[in-house]
């Protein structure tokens, strides 16, 4: 078997060129919890607390909302955590029978803030 020419190697140099990039803030995203009928007060609270890091009066402030408005927002993250923080209520819910549904929407009212 013969030896394939050396290719080209990252030096772990930083140019110049890379220093002067501008470091964007990521867009953020919403993750919205909807509301049903079938799933209990408690199981949401308890969720928001452990998944959204909320504490308890925060947490029931959110679950009431969604209760009485049809849906309301649990916390505002970069795309993918969102996306695994929607995963994980899905997770959650359907382990526990619940029907609970959450979702991501751009949080475009952050977007040229600052
Ligand atoms: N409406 C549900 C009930 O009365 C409670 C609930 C709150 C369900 C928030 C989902 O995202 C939700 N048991």
């Amino acid at each position: 078997m013969s030896e394939r020419p050396q290719e080209r190697r990252d030096t772990g140099v930083v140019t110049a060129e890379r220093t002067d990039k501008k470091i964007k803030r990521p867009r953020m995203y919403r993750v919205v919890l909807h509301n049903d009928d079938y799933t209990p007060m408690d199981f949401v609270v308890r969720l928001l607390e452990t998944v959204f890091h909320r504490n308890e009066s925060e947490a029931t402030e959110v679950m009431l909302h969604v209760h009485n408005h049809g849906q309301g927002i649990a916390g505002v993250y970069t795309h993918e955590i969102a996306e695994t923080k929607v995963a994980q209520v899905h997770l959650l819910a359907r382990k526990n029978d619940h029907p609970l549904m959450a979702s991501m929407e751009p949080d475009d009212d952050n977007d040229d803030a600052e």
